[in-house]
């Protein structure tokens, strides 16, 4: 029954920070996750990613664990500040050798390495110059960019600009909870329209050089007004245009939406038509981030967005506190259908986190996030069926891995990592996920 497009692609996502360790190592320069997670009192634990999963050295053993899987695609991020120790300028060979060696080894073994070139951690000396509030940071990227196509494109086909420009803005600069760690209301539309120029720029260089797809990672999350009344319509507005809109409407459609300015009030200012034309690129495809969804009401005391999400009576809520709710994945794709028109899109991320079960002869048994998985791709099928053009599925995570602020205390992965041995165990959950491929989805019909 349930049958996928044929070419799907089938596969799971990491990003350098949460899985590499050696962050300094063969010439890196720091990034400010590095410097973040090494400021006393930020991090859950006070743990870095300084090993991490130690995917740096243990790479080849995490592509033959994939190759296992039978995985098609790895959507990896690059760690901008090996490749550029100073963020611009002199490059680091060995950082460029590093993922020229991870790209071989995925294409040796059949897997599609689909790369994200920004996934939140910019180059320390960056920051020093402002980072994402330096309206030259577009050219950075651009910069950086460039690098990493001419080096890798002949053997990469996917490129993602910036993975969740949201998460950036809303826990770098307005909230602090994740790198740089601002908190200022001033800084974040400014942070905001850079990341997007930066996006704009990079994909302006691809054009120049690359010869295959290029596209943006959102994260989405679909809201619900919790009553009908005229003050919660607003707040469901506000918060969809503050999260889902703020950057696709940009990139999409060449404009902001007017939402912003009630959300940003003094702090907004409105786009000069050379930064939108600058900003909306043909793309190729957009990936979707997917978790979860918020059913939202209008709380006037909730600086800056004055909404709230209402907590829902027998819902079951993940480890990290966030609602399943798989018909939220159909409604985001029509939703998406919709207002951007016909795009290729990839779910770039889905997943959840749980509490660890414990190993037992070698065996770790994760039934809820196997019924998650099979939830979410009945939905993913379902908006397939609905017409929306989906051309693959990346589960969130391969590994359990570094949670940024939280740590290791959410484990994400389909695989579990012990974090004294390093040791890799598959729960119930990789060897699901591995029938899906299998059958190319067809064993979701299956009782599980
Ligand atoms: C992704 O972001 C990241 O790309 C990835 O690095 C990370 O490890 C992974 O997800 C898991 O967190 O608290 O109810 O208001 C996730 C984006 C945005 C999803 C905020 C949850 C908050 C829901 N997240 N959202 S709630």
């Amino acid at each position: 029954m349930a049958a996928f497009p044929s070419g799907f692609l089938w596969g799971c996502a990491t990003s350098a920070y949460q899985i590499e360790g050696s962050p300094l190592a063969d010439g890196a320069g720091p990034s400010i996750w590095h410097r973040f997670a090494h400021t006393p009192g930020l991090m859950r634990d006070a743990e870095t990613g300084d090993i991490a999963c130690d995917h740096y050295r243990r790479f080849k053993d995490d592509v033959a664990l994939m190759k296992r899987l039978g995985m098609q695609a790895y959507r990896f991020s690059v760690s901008w500040s090996r490749i550029l120790p100073d963020g611009t300028g002199r490059v680091n060979q060995a950082g460029v050798d590093f993922y020229s060696r991870l790209v071989d080894e995925l294409r040796a073994n059949g897997i599609e390495p689909f790369v994200t070139l920004y996934h939140w951690d910019m180059p320390a000396a960056l920051d020093d110059k402002g980072g994402w509030l330096n309206r030259d940071s577009a050219e950075w990227f651009a910069e950086y960019a460039s690098v990493l196509f001419r080096a890798l494109d002949g053997r990469v086909t996917k490129w993602a600009t910036l993975n969740e420009p949201w998460v950036v803005t809303d826990g770098g600069y307005l909230f602090g909870a994740l790198a740089p760690g601002h908190r200022n209301l001033f800084e974040t539309p400014i942070a905001s329209r850079n990341l997007m120029r930066a996006h704009g720029a990079a994909v302006r260089a691809y054009r120049e050089t690359g010869r295959h797809e290029i596209g943006l990672v959102v994260n989405i999350e679909p809201k619900y007004p919790a009553s009908e009344s005229p003050e919660d319509l607003a707040a469901t507005r506000r918060a969809t245009a503050y999260m889902n809109e703020q950057y696709l409407d940009p990139a999409m459609l060449g404009r902001c939406p007017p939402e912003l300015r009630d959300v940003f009030g003094e702090a907004w200012t409105d786009w000069s038509d050379d930064d939108l034309a600058a900003v909306r690129q043909p793309i190729d495809f957009l990936g979707i981030n997917y978790y979860t969804r918020a059913v939202t009401r209008d709380d006037p005391a909730a600086w800056p967005v004055r909404t709230a999400t209402v907590r829902q009576d027998g819902a079951f809520y993940t480890e990290t506190g966030w609602e399943v709710y798989p018909q939220g994945l159909v409604d985001t794709l029509v939703w998406i259908k919709q207002r951007y028109g016909d795009i290729p899109l990839y779910i770039t991320e889905n997943g959840v986190a749980l509490a660890d079960a414990p190993v037992e002869n070698g065996r770790l048994h994760d039934p809820q996030r196997i019924e998650y998985l099979r939830q979410h791709l009945l939905a993913l099928h379902q908006a397939i069926a609905a017409g929306v053009d989906v051309r693959g599925y990346m589960v969130w995570s391969l590994l359990d891995n570094l949670e940024w602020s939280l740590g290791f205390s959410k484990r994400f992965g389909i695989v579990h990592v012990d974090r004294q041995t390093q040791e890799r165990t598959l729960k119930d959950s990789a060897e699901y996920y591995s029938r899906i491929i299998a059958s190319h989805g067809r064993a979701l019909d299956d009782p599980t």
